[in-house]
């Protein structure tokens, strides 16, 4: 038996709701509280064994966010807000996974989630207006369904010849094991320099005996200047929250930093100004670098200037010219993910630390004792993936998504992912994509994009509900529309100029469209307008 017609495979009668979400992470857990609250029957379907979602499967040593503690965090509750202390500047993932783990305590989330549920196919049904989920668990019939699914949450392994002739362990940093892994006396390589490799290399040379990193492109990092958090600090973000989460959406991250945006443009300032400043940034820490001037995201010459002054940075810091060299990017700085760091580059200064460039010549291959390049082998005990995901899109697909008439989603988004407003899909009736492909999501701090989703979502449900309205999806025109001013936003910017996994360059065959949409504030605004504006752009029946 196939979902499709209502029964279960295992021949069960389907558990009916009215909406069921996909994913027990932070997006998850709170469109469960909040559905709860208004009335809704919700189930939630996870197929970790835990909530937590990016928090529960990135356990790689050195894991951390990149947006502040104080920051990074929901705002729906006071009272939460209030009594949970961060202890460092930025949360290291097991305090994250923490925090997760006491709001799912605190209101009473487990109780309708189904963990260890792995959703298969999910196909939309015309006749009875309601989806279908078929689980590895059973089948489920709901009005709604949320994907809470997030956004880097279906891990890229290259697929290297021999890589199952390996005789050590691999690792990928996006599915670390629980209990940990011990890396001490032995000889690791790390594939990969992007974020998550960044946080991990310098925590994993600290411990192993050799450390070998396969290089493909070289990234520009900023130190994040992680410390203790002052108690200070923390109090008077807590005496001072509404108003600091206020001022925190009026920015395009949606994130205060510690200095106040530049207003003037990076190509004009004077050279001792323009070095004073990004010293002081780069002392400060963190993301408020990028926010120098005003240009840097969007005009070349500004940000080369920028770029210029990292560059400038790894050479003093890196001992061996050749190694500052080939540790020192070229293109734009800040169109892939920026990262923050650690002692990242310094950890090339260590004797037992190389790194092997495969910019020009890939890994070969894998074989039983260690990464292959250019006739070389490199001898390793063990291999950590630091390789990344098939962002934005690749969970939604990997579903099996039916809408209207059978329509695959994986069909429908062919050339690249198609939403209005990253909410909704047309042809897809009663679906929701919590930061969905075409929302800011992951060019801003995730959790307030999130609760900003839930909210909308949640209005929404409500006004249908009150007015008998049975179905909500995007009219085709409005999500056309939608594609095309996500991608002339893009264009206005540096971001495409990179091979980014925001456009899906990291995925052999993935097709090249700029996934999330920059700017969070007037994002907000447009969907609010449309929300009063009885759903513009949706086709309501
Ligand atoms: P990223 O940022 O996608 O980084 C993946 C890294 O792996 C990057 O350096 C890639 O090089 C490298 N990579 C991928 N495939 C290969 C192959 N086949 N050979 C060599 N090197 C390869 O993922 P992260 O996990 O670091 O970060 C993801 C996000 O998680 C991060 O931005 C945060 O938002 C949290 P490339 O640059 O593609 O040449």
């Amino acid at each position: 038996m196939s979902g499709t017609d209502g029964v279960s495979s295992n021949g069960n009668a389907p558990m009916v709701h009215d909406v069921v979400v996909v994913g027990a992470g932070f997006a998850g857990m709170y469109s469960l509280h909040k559905l709860r609250g208004l009335g809704f029957d919700v189930a939630v379907v996870e197929r970790a064994d835990g909530v937590g979602g990016t928090w529960y499967w990135n356990r790689y040593p050195g894991a951390r966010c990149d947006v502040e503690s104080m920051q990074y965090s929901y705002s729906f509750d006071p009272e939460l807000e209030q009594e949970w202390e961060w202890s460092e500047r930025y949360s290291g993932q097991p305090e994250i996974l923490r925090y997760a783990n006491h709001v799912a305590d605190r209101y009473d989330l487990r109780r309708d989630i189904h963990f260890e549920t792995t959703v298969e196919r999910v196909d939309w049904d015309d006749d009875a207006r309601h989806w279908h989920l078929q689980t590895d668990r059973g089948l489920y019939r709901a009005r709604f369904v949320v994907m809470a699914t997030g956004c880097l949450s279906t891990t890229n392994m290259p697929n290297f010849e021999g890589a199952e002739t390996f005789a050590g362990p691999t690792y990928h940093t996006g599915n670390w094991p629980h209990e940990g892994v011990d890396f001490s006396g032995l000889s690791v390589g790390v594939i990969g320099t992007g974020s998550s490799a960044v946080q991990a290399i310098p925590v994993i040379a600290a411990e192993c005996q050799e450390l070998t990193v396969f290089q493909r492109t070289p990234n520009y990092s900023v130190p994040a200047r992680n410390e203790p958090l002052d108690p200070g600090e923390q109090a008077r973000w807590k005496s001072n929250y509404r108003e600091m989460r206020a001022k925190m959406l009026e920015q395009n991250a949606a994130m205060v930093q510690r200095l106040p945006d530049g207003e003037e443009l990076a190509k004009e300032a004077d050279a001792a100004e323009f070095y004073d400043r990004m010293q002081q940034r780069w002392d400060v820490g963190g993301f408020t670098f990028y926010r120098a001037y005003s240009d840097i995201a969007l005009d070349a010459e500004s940000n080369d200037r920028v770029a210029q002054f990292v560059r400038d940075k790894i050479g003093e810091v890196v001992d061996d010219p050749d190694v500052a060299a080939k540790l020192t990017p070229h293109n734009t700085i800040a169109c892939k993910r920026p990262c923050l760091d650690t002692n990242y580059y310094e950890t090339f200064n260590l004797p037992h630390v190389q790194l092997v460039d495969v910019s020009d010549t890939p890994i070969e291959r894998i074989s039983q004792a260690g990464v292959v390049v250019d006739g070389r082998e490199y001898p390793v005990d063990a291999i950590v993936y630091a390789t990344g995901f098939d962002a934005m899109t690749g969970t939604l697909l990997r579903m099996n998504i039916t809408g209207r008439g059978g329509m695959r989603l994986a069909d429908h988004w062919d050339a690249g992912p198609r939403t209005y407003l990253g909410l909704g899909v047309a042809g897809f009736p009663n679906m929701f994509t919590v930061s969905g492909p075409g929302s800011p999501s992951v060019l801003t701090n995730m959790i307030p994009s999130i609760e900003q989703h839930v909210d909308w979502i949640s209005r929404c449900l409500v006004e249908l509900r009150e007015r008998g309205t049975a179905t909500i999806e995007p009219e085709p025109d409005a999500e056309a529309y939608w594609v095309d001013y996500v991608n002339a936003v893009a264009d206005l910017t540096l971001y495409p100029t990179c091979n980014s996994w925001y456009l899906g360059a990291n995925i052999p065959g993935k097709t090249r469209v700029f996934m999330p949409l920059p700017g969070f504030p007037p994002y907000v605004e447009v969907c609010e307008d449309v929300a009063s504006d009885n759903y513009r752009g949706f086709a309501l029946a």
